[in-house]
């Protein structure tokens, strides 16, 4: 047996299914190899091998190690700002009459559009590195504000770019389906055609494009287009996701499901054949209570329908300058909970372990096991249930981002 290159010692929540409660284990040993983890459970049962003169010890008594946090929906990469369509939201005004009038998402994309790729990167940092403050080392990011395919490639590019400065894993997912461009106002099955022909083809091609996301919804892409987009990319080999069901019933859930989509997200509005659909499919549902409280949304999801049959269940930011404008995945945590009743450890689940189910990452991230990569938080908490207790503002004592 090859030694360790270090072991921490803490109380471990490996989120492993079958585990108990948070996969709990007391006084527990992590041991890393060459970025993976090597050996994971309790201090007493640690291998004596594994422990040579060059392994390093980290020794962390009563704190607790989780797998480092999973954000799995954000829109991080953005021009400008939407303070103004919040403040007119707060007097009256609907999220969907602001899209209406021409606002909303096209007002961000004319400023995404007159920015360049360093400008995004510059803007997105610190919204990133916020993110990365509350022990976050995975981060998906949608396209979806530039609608045109030089303004679609800038923005993956600067999502990569990211990635690369903070050495951390981004995600990437065309979102080009966010809504009509101005040059194809009335013509949706026209813009469709262009992300198809033109778009999607020139995003993969240079390589930036994990998966394929739409917004499904009666402001703008209806199901048959979504299959449409959805046909092709499966023909390509792409995962795809869908926001579905957020402001209306379309029939999101099922549609996500019939593609064996990796997620659907939001859900408010998901129909029970919706749910009994994903559970079959294995598709995660990605909750998102920051865009439910920005939008002033009265119908939470239906936790309890996604509970009894066996959906996973993740939590994400949103962060996105219209109707989620917040870069702390703990404070999701915690209002999945005030506000979707969702318990803390269904909390933690969701920013880790299913978290990397909706990204297609389960065998690489988001429990602490033998094999998976070395990524994970060192808090000083009594309870793993504290990460969605307070209001976000915790920190990590420690994140390790691979390499132990
Ligand atoms: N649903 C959302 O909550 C975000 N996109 C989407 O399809 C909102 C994007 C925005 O308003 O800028
Ligand atoms: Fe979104």
């Amino acid at each position: 047996m090859t030694g360790a290159d270090a072991v921490w010692f803490a109380n471990l929540a490996t989120m492993q299914p079958g585990r108990g409660a948070y996969g709990a284990v007391a006084d527990g040993a992590l041991a890393v190899l060459d970025g993976r983890i090597l050996w994971a459970g309790a201090a007493a049962e640690l291998p004596q091998p594994l422990v040579t003169p060059a392994t390093g010890i980290h020794d962390h008594p009563g704190c607790w190690i989780t797998p480092a946090l999973i954000d799995c929906h954000t829109h991080l990469v953005f021009g400008g700002e939407r303070s103004a369509e919040f403040e007119a939201r707060l007097a009256g005004d609907s999220y969907e009459a602001a899209a209406r009038r021409g606002g909303g998402i096209l007002s961000t994309v004319q400023a995404t559009r007159a920015a360049t790729e360093a400008e995004l990167v510059a803007l997105a940092r610190p919204r990133l590195r916020r993110l990365l403050a509350d022990g976050v080392r995975t981060v998906e990011i949608k396209s979806g504000y530039g609608l045109s395919l030089d303004s679609e490639l800038k923005m993956l590019r600067a999502a990569r770019a990211l990635g690369r400065e903070h050495g951390i894993r981004v995600r990437t997912t065309l979102l080009a389906a966010h809504a009509v461009p101005p040059e194809f106002a009335g013509g949706a099955d026209a813009y469709v055609d262009h992300i198809l022909g033109d778009m999607l083809p020139a995003a993969l091609a240079e390589g930036l494009v994990d998966a394929v996301d739409a917004f499904a919804e009666t402001i703008a892409f209806s199901p048959a287009q979504t299959a449409r987009l959805f046909a092709s990319a499966a023909a390509l080999g792409l995962p795809v996701k869908l926001h579905a069901d957020q402001l209306t019933e379309g029939g999101g859930a099922a549609l996500a499901a019939a593609f064996g989509a990796l997620s659907a997200d939001h859900l408010e509005y998901a129909s029970q054949a919706g749910i009994r659909a994903m559970a079959k499919a294995g598709t995660v549902a990605v909750l998102l209570p920051g865009a439910y409280a920005t939008v002033g949304a009265r119908q939470p999801p239906p936790v309890a329908a996604l509970r009894a049959h066996g959906v996973p269940i993740a939590i994400a930011t949103d962060c996105n300058p219209g109707s989620s404008p917040m870069c702390s995945l703990l404070l999701a945590a915690n209002l999945a909970c005030s506000l979707f009743r969702l318990t803390p450890e269904e909390a933690l689940a969701g920013m880790t372990r299913e978290a990397a189910r909706a990204l297609g990452l389960a065998q690489e991230t988001g429990t602490l096991q033998p094999g998976r990569a070395a990524e994970f938080a060192v808090w000083r908490i009594g309870h793993p249930r504290e990460l969605a207790y307070w209001m976000g503002g915790l920190s990590p004592l420690h994140v390790s981002c691979g390499t132990g």
